[in-house]
């Protein structure tokens, strides 16, 4: 397994995020991907390496060039409010919803914010785009890896990235690491790829932007959204649209949901995975379906990790790996890899 390493993704540090009324220390933290490359090491399951810096133009294939605009520029426009907002992130308090005008991107900064955001809970700081960019670089850079033969590739980066839209950021993420590492597989030459998005919260941004398409089958088994975040997309009658129609599915559990209830909706997804017949896989890769996840309510066992990477391994296809959700900090390192592993050990 080679392993794509975005070695500044501690540079997108979130000081705090609002829950509830209060600041709160950010769930999604430095310290995730540290303890995951720290296992790795300890397993020595493969090569690190460092991304080559990919083009603004791939990044367009999936985002739109004023959200790339926004993000790259957000920072400094931030500053440009107050030479004080150094010491603070910047999160969206605006937005415009249903009646409202999405269509006209205002000067204000602030209503740029909300234009381009879907929650209030997505702390964008300094560092964000330097971090996100070098996490969309080892996408990319792990998908033509697997154009060229490697069987299997690791993207291990900080800020996530599938609820990340074309043009928004929300959920902790703000570039589509798989959305992105899907459509280079597709423009090196690939006929059709898979998604699967195993995270525990339903991948909104990458189903919306493959919604339309029969070239990439998006799947995913997450959290009912009547009750968890994003809420607002991820219920099974999600099908596709036009010629996507039937090219998207949602596999939504009940909040407590039991691991042999969450492998029966594993092996749905497998079947519809085979049936497609796609040239290579991509894995949005979240671990907060563990039993001790802080944010979740599913109970995988870190031992159940082994065996998602297994059943993935049967399908005998070129997987990349993309690092998204799971706040279990102590215990991060042996999930993620457990899953790395059971596919390596399994092929
Ligand atoms: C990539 C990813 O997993 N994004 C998840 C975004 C979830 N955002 C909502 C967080 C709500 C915080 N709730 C705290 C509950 C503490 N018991
Ligand atoms: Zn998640």
């Amino acid at each position: 397994m080679l392993t794509f390493y975005n070695e500044l993704h501690a540079q997108h540090r979130g000081r705090y995020e609002i829950f509830r009324g209060e600041m709160v220390p950010c769930f999604e933290k430095p310290e995730r991907v540290d303890a995951v490359l720290a296992e790795l090491g300890r397993r020595g399951l493969g090569k690190i390496v460092t991304p080559h810096g990919v083009p603004l133009m791939s990044l367009e294939r999936i985002h739109t060039p004023r959200y790339l605009h926004f993000l790259r520029t957000a920072w400094s426009e931030w500053l440009a409010l107050d030479p004080a907002n150094a010491g603070k992130d910047a999160f969206p308090a605006v937005w415009p919803v249903r009646t409202l005008r999405d269509d006209i991107e205002p000067d204000n900064f602030c209503a740029k914010l909300g234009l381009y955001s879907m929650d209030s809970g997505t702390p964008l700081t300094a560092g964000t785009w330097t971090a996100a960019k070098t996490g969309a670089d080892c996408a990319v850079n792990a998908a033509h890896a697997l154009r060229l033969g490697q069987r299997g590739a690791f993207v291990l980066s900080r800020p996530p990235g599938h609820h990340a839209g074309a043009d928004f950021f929300g959920g902790y993420c703000f570039l589509n690491n798989a959305a992105l590492a899907a459509q280079h597989m597709l423009d090196d030459g690939a006929k059709r790829v898979a998604i699967i998005d195993i995270d525990y919260h339903h991948g909104n941004g990458t189903q919306s932007i493959f919604y339309g398409r029969d070239d990439v089958l998006f799947i995913s088994i997450h959290a009912d959204p009547r009750s968890e975040y994003p809420f607002y997309l991820g219920h099974a009658d999600e099908r596709g649209e036009g010629a996507g129609l039937g090219y998207n599915m949602n596999l939504p559990l009940p909040a407590g949901t039991s691991a042999k209830a969450w492998f029966a909706a594993l092996e749905t997804a497998c079947i519809r995975l085979g049936s497609f017949a796609p040239d290579a896989l991509v894995v949005s890769l979240g671990v907060d379906t563990f039993a001790g996840d802080p944010l979740s309510r599913f109970a995988l066992q870190s031992a159940d990790y082994l065996k998602v990477g297994e059943r993935l391994a049967y399908l005998n296809l070129p997987t990349a790996f993309i690092f998204e959700g799971g706040y279990a900090v102590k215990e991060l390192g042996t999930n993620v890899v457990n899953v790395l592993e059971g596919y390596e050990t399994a092929l």
